[in-house]
């Protein structure tokens, strides 16, 4: 069975990007990948997701966030591909809420650019939006958009220029712990490498059992409009990237018109999907999912939802707290390393996460502050 110094399960946005910078370091690097290079059956596609530093989440978020912004441009630089679009960002709701409360937290920590906007300031700034007077922004400058396809194309192209085996259309089926590292069953080889880096997805539940985390596979559906009066102050140059939580506690997401003339601005909810699993999610996208949609975004932006034009469906891999898990795996700790429920939120870090993989794959240890990433945290029995 062919041998290698690292193994990396799934070719996604995490694992795409430890292929690369295993293979940079100059590992004997094998990727497996159930589907096809750059593929739309997880959760990591649709154009563009959202990128931010004053993250409501955790102020633990930020320096990751500090240094996934420096390696967009290295991406950038060495592939030729557009990675980030940094647009701007408001993060809006009432003073009280977590998306606004927890973006400021995190701005006055760590001392990050960013302008508080009353209702009237947000209206005259941004004139598609309609927030209630009630209602505040924190804005962010540097905040924008990635590109998840450009994103994960450009690391596989580095890591194949760089000397990686990436072997697609092979699911893997089972690994172990073998001799000094571990071995890894696929539905053509077996294969094995003195290390593991795992980066699931929502496959998690099925490739990480003796992990101990409890994760939920949630059905999540993008949405793109017509704006009622053309695109044009849906522009990147006129347009922010918004995070919009009401008075009950529902997010909203949505992005300027970037996808071309005919596809307008997306927009999509935060965390409100059926619980799935990647075999039995609904594909279809349901009327009455398109109305509720539309009738959400007609009360905070009110020119988007014109015309209906296409709608997709992936999957966030929630854990309990809704922070990742980024660790040494806890039974396997000499050979195997995990990057995994990233809830919705990772992907902006795939660049930071790729480094911090292939330091914990390579070395045992990172620069980079994981400890809130433990999953000993969702595991620990209690006291
Ligand atoms: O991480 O910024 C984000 C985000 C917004 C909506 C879904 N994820």
């Amino acid at each position: 069975s062919p041998s290698y110094d690292v193994i990396v399960i799934g070719l996604g946005g995490m694992g795409s990007a430890a292929a690369h910078h295993l293979s940079a370091r100059g590992a004997r690097v094998l990727g497996l990948e159930r589907f096809g290079p750059v593929h739309n059956r997880g959760s990591s596609h649709g154009g563009s997701r959202i990128t931010r530093q004053s993250y409501f989440e955790d102020p633990a978020y930020v320096p990751l966030l500090l240094r996934a912004y420096e390696l967009y441009e290295d991406v950038e630089r060495a592939t030729g591909r557009e990675i980030a679009a940094l647009c701007g960002g408001v993060m809006v709701g009432p003073p009280a809420s977590r998306t606004v409360s927890g973006s400021l937290r995190s701005a006055t920590e760590w001392d990050l650019p960013h302008e508080m906007l009353d209702a009237r300031e947000i209206r005259r700034r941004f004139p598609t939006l309609a927030p209630k007077d009630d209602e505040v922004a924190l804005y962010e400058k540097k905040a924008g958009l990635v590109r998840p396809e450009n994103m994960v194309a450009a690391h596989l192209q580095l890591a194949t220029r760089q000397g990686a085996r990436l072997h697609f259309e092979e699911p893997v089926l089972r690994w172990e712990p073998y001799r000094y590292g571990v071995r890894v069953h696929t539905c053509e080889n077996t294969y094995t490498a003195g290390q593991l880096v795992i980066c699931p997805g929502a496959w998690a539940p099925r490739l990480l059992t003796d992990l101990g985390v409890a994760f939920t596979i949630e059905r999540q559906v993008m949405y793109w409009f017509q704006p009622k009066h053309g695109t044009r102050p849906f522009a990147l140059e006129n347009h922010p990237v918004y995070i919009w939580e009401d008075a009950e506690g529902v997010q909203v997401y949505g992005f300027p018109a970037i996808d071309g003339p005919d596809l307008g601005a997306k927009v999509a909810f935060f965390r409100k999907g059926a619980v799935c699993t990647p075999d039995t999610i609904d594909r279809t996208v349901h009327e009455e999912e398109i109305q509720a949609m539309a009738d959400h975004m007609s009360r905070c932006v009110p020119d988007l939802p014109g015309a209906f034009l296409k709608a997709a469906t992936c999957m966030y891999s929630n854990t309990p707290d809704e922070h990742f898990v980024i660790s040494r795996h806890p039974a396997h700790p000499e050979s195997v390393t995990v990057a995994c429920g990233f809830s919705g939120h990772g992907f902006k870090f795939a660049p930071v996460v790729g480094e911090i993989l292939a330091d914990l794959a390579l070395t045992g240890t990172t620069r980079h502050p994981i400890g809130l990433f433990a999953p000993s945290r969702l595991t620990a029995a209690p006291a």
